[in-house]
């Protein structure tokens, strides 16, 4: 086998980003960091449902609960007292356009799941959002060390449009897998499929592997 050739190598790196680990994989060799069939953006397209809730900040709240040891319930000044985390990650929305070196300020995946205490039956984690949005992971997507609930964007608070106060980043999948203005986290012993997901977008939503339809 020519482990040389140009797909094999792409493969390759495929298969490293979509396995993880503790390191930001970043590739910087002509095409490769871009997942097949998306181009690269400058800008930060908006999507959404057309609705842009207008959330104020002493109205905030964010809910977790589900097969979980220790439900919560955080006001803005709780969350903002969690422990920060900061990455920088890229950004692949399934109509095609990516957007490269995201800097993501807020609280990790991690330490939420280190607060609730998911209980062992817990294998899903259903997202729902102010403007009636859903979506869902694996548990297993989650634990990742990229994903966050972010309030700030490149070092300024997260615009309303792009799903301030709060929204959830997950790099690995496509975008639509990160609820804007998220408001309630449960995690499920049954997968439950969200907004995209029912209407026949991929369950996975690898972008490394062109994932975009179940
Ligand atoms: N609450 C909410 N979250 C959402 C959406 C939405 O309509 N409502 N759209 C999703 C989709 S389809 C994409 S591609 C991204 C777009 O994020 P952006 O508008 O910040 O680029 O948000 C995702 N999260
Ligand atoms: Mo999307």
């Amino acid at each position: 086998m020519d482990t040389s050739s140009r797909l094999t190598k792409t493969k390759e790196q495929w298969a490293k980003a979509r396995r993880g680990g503790e390191e930001r994989e970043v590739f910087y060799e002509g095409d490769a960091r871009l997942p097949p069939g998306q181009h690269l953006v400058e800008t930060w397209p908006v999507l959404d449902l057309g609705q842009k809730p207008d959330i104020p900040l002493s109205e905030w709240k964010l809910t977790i609960g589900g097969f979980v040891a220790n439900p919560i319930t955080w006001t803005w000044e709780e969350f903002l007292a969690q422990p920060q985390f900061n990455d920088v990650s890229d950004f692949h929305c399934v109509t095609s356009w990516s957007r490269f070196d995201n800097e993501w300020d807020g609280v990790s995946f991690k330490h939420i799941l280190s607060v609730v205490k998911p209980l062992s039956s817990a294998k899903f984690v259903l997202f729902k959002s102010f403007d009636d949005y859903s979506t869902n992971l694996p548990l297993e997507a989650c634990d990742d060390r990229d994903v966050l609930l972010t309030y700030k964007w490149n070092g300024k608070p997260l615009a309303k449009e792009h799903g301030g106060p709060v929204r959830v980043i997950v790099p690995k999948r496509y975008a639509w897998k990160g609820a804007k203005w998220v408001k309630k986290i449960t995690f499920l012993d049954k997968d439950e499929k969200g907004f995209w997901e029912v209407r026949g977008y991929s369950n996975s939503a690898f972008p490394w592997e062109n994932d975009r339809y179940g």
